[in-house]
């Protein structure tokens, strides 16, 4: 039975990258002085390194390798970080960054269905607050059992450890949730971890494969505003739902001799 549901945050409750980090880390640039700037191109390459301060560090290898920080890398990136979440927090306050279709209905009816909810994503735990508490108002947070944000675990996604964090807090098996994610990083992070994924693609990551994924859908839906399916997944629903979940979870009749094989 489903028990949960794991949200993946940046890309899968809004498409939070191209307009949100990589303006804000821009911003956090300006403010210190360097004349850096992350095209979208390039921070769409930069986005196969999961985290702010780990893309932070593969820019300075990749493309100012002559720079010298003042003090230790890691220390200066961390300052940098802190500057760039600042403006991003700021960004979200704007309200250009809305959820997705689905991502509030989904989240009312699992509520109201009594299905736990969690958090794992890369982001810093100051960002997903301001997107949770700007997308779905100030209480949201507490609707969430666990939000398992930024450096909780050293290894980032693709590693499967925000997951393992998540199910082990939540004390529940990755055979009893679902975990709802937008990018290949992130689908190898939560199939690692041994969770049933649905994706749905992001602004940069809709040419990724996402093979191994559960169900592929052009975002969670609306009853006015459908889904497109982008795998074979037979789909009777305009929009996702517990039920569709639940049922992701569920073996196919054909495949265990259910009921119907045995009629
Ligand atoms: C996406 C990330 C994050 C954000 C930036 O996380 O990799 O690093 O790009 O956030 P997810 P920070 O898809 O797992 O939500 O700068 O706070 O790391
Ligand atoms: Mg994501």
């Amino acid at each position: 039975m489903l028990q949960a549901l794991i949200f993946d945050v940046d890309g899968t409750l809004a498409d939070t990258e191209r307009d949100g980090h990589r303006v804000a880390f821009n911003r956090a640039f300006a403010e210190a002085g360097l004349n850096w700037e992350w095209s979208v191109e390039r921070y769409g390459q930069l986005l196969e390194v999961s985290g702010g301060k780990e893309r932070l560090q593969r820019y300075l290898q990749e493309d100012q390798p002559d720079f010298v920080p003042p003090g230790e890398v890691k220390a200066w990136a961390a300052e940098m970080h802190r500057l760039k979440t600042r403006h991003y927090r700021e960004l979200v306050q704007e309200g250009i960054m809305p959820l997705r279709p689905g991502v509030q209905r989904l989240i009312q009816e699992a509520r109201q269905a009594g299905i736990r909810l969690a958090i794992a994503t890369t982001s810093a735990p100051e960002n997903v607050l301001a997107l949770l508490e700007m997308g779905l108002g100030s209480d949201s947070p507490s609707w969430f059992e666990v939000i398992a944000a930024g450096d909780v675990v050293p290894a980032k996604k693709p590693a499967p450890d925000i997951y393992l964090y998540a199910l082990e807090a939540m004390g529940l098996p990755p055979s009893e949730c679902v975990a709802i994610e937008d990018s290949q990083v992130g689908l190898r992070a939560a199939t690692q971890a041994g969770l049933t994924t649905v994706i749905t693609p992001s602004s940069y990551t809709q040419h990724e494969d996402f093979t191994g994924a559960a169900l592929v859908v052009s975002h969670l839906g609306e009853p006015i505003a459908p889904f497109q399916g982008l795998t074979a997944h037979p789909l009777t629903s305009a929009y996702f739902d517990i039920a569709l979940a639940q049922s992701l979870l569920t073996p196919s009749p054909s495949v265990t001799g259910s009921r119907i094989d045995l009629q």
